[in-house]
């Protein structure tokens, strides 16, 4: 699927993308490759982008006030640093966009329980901890639902870990429109593709690469400089075997395979293409070249960022003007949302 795809549950809409990142922390290689790189591509594609840095999904753990601001605006010069033009998608943050939240809260009283309770992310998230877990952690689904929706967004771009919400997304939308008798909201398909859709920590090739993982060399920061990079990449856990010539002979293998798949989505290749050039060689020759590999296409983009950083108060104006431009497109639907439902206004 995508370029412009229409299924039979999104013809009647316009080919509308979207998508958010929570401003929780630094941007990594995870998100760049699983989501932002991806962004980029469906902007050049016959769809309306509209991407968000979602805080309200980031305060549902603790946030540092002043790291949040920072980690927003961050955030927005990594999009731009990264290809997303500002002019041509409409970038923003939520919080600037009350909609979110009011439809949020409408889709609060669709949702059911049953469903909430079956989100595996809260229950990753909220651990053994879970009484103590804010109520918005265990309620984000549904405003991630209210965001997708209140832009009748067709397709949304997503890591793999977010598959099981964009499914509830679906269940919402489709349970609205049932009780209401309308065929009023998408039933928003997913776009899950390439070959780092769930980019793993280096540490760990059974989980993965997070922003708010407590180790930080379990991930690869998009501001992280070449020796960084470098050092990170040499101390990544792999196994003693040479790398195989064939995707089957990574089976067992996470960390290989995660090392394989962060080449292959970096150079823009496959899979089998990586393992016909490096089939048979060692970690400590193909580590070197992920190194540079890696530094090639992450440097210009973090020099990007420190560059736009550097003036916070354009940022400010960006995320401003991309607000109003997505109000436009979410106060009518809200509207017509709250029409639908019998509140008077
Ligand atoms: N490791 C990953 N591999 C591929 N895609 C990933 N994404 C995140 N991690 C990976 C994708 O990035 C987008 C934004 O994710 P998010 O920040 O909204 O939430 P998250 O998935 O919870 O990301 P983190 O980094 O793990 O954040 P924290 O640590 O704060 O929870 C999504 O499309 C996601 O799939």
């Amino acid at each position: 699927m995508t370029e412009g795809v229409q299924t039979s549950q999104t013809a009647d809409f316009t080919p509308r993308v979207f998508s958010g990142i929570q401003p929780s922390g630094g941007l990594t290689l995870g998100n760049y490759l699983g989501a932002i790189k991806r962004f980029v591509d469906m902007q050049d594609q016959a769809f309306e982008t509209i991407y968000c840095m979602v805080d309200l999904h980031a305060i549902t753990v603790w946030q540092d006030p002043e790291a949040l601001r920072r980690n927003t605006r961050e955030l927005c010069a990594g999009f731009i640093a990264s290809g997303i033009d500002p002019e041509q998608s409409i970038l923003f943050n939520q919080s600037q966009v009350p909609e979110h939240a009011q439809l949020g809260w409408v889709f609060n009283c669709v949702a059911r329980m049953g469903w909430m309770k079956r989100m595996t992310q809260f229950k990753d998230k909220a651990g053994k901890n879970a009484e103590n877990a804010s109520l918005g952690l265990f309620g984000y689904p549904a405003l991630m639902a209210a965001d997708i929706l209140i832009y009748h967004a067709t397709h949304v771009p997503v890591g793999e870990d977010q598959k099981q919400h964009l499914e509830l997304t679906r269940d919402i939308a489709t349970k609205f429109n049932h009780d209401f008798g309308v065929d009023f909201f998408p039933i928003t398909e997913p776009v899950i593709e390439g070959a780092a859709t769930r980019v793993m920590s280096l540490r760990d090739g059974s989980k993965k690469m997070s922003k708010s993982d407590p180790s930080a060399a379990s991930r690869i920061n998009m501001t992280d400089d070449a020796d960084a990079i470098a050092t990170k990449i040499r101390k990544a856990k792999t196994d003693p075997d040479a790398l195989p010539s064939e995707t089957d002979g990574l089976e067992g293998r996470p960390e290989a395979r995660n090392l394989v798949n962060i080449y292959a989505a970096l150079a823009d290749t496959s899979v089998d293409a990586v393992l016909t050039e490096f089939g048979g060689q060692q970690f400590s020759a193909f580590k070197p070249r992920l190194s540079e590999l890696a530094v090639d296409k992450l440097a210009p983009i973090s020099a990007e960022m420190a560059r736009l950083m550097q003036d916070q108060a354009e940022i400010d104006r960006i995320l401003a003007r991309g607000a109003e431009r997505a109000r436009t497109v979410a106060a009518p639907i809200l509207k017509q949302t709250y029409e639908l439902i019998g509140m008077v206004g």
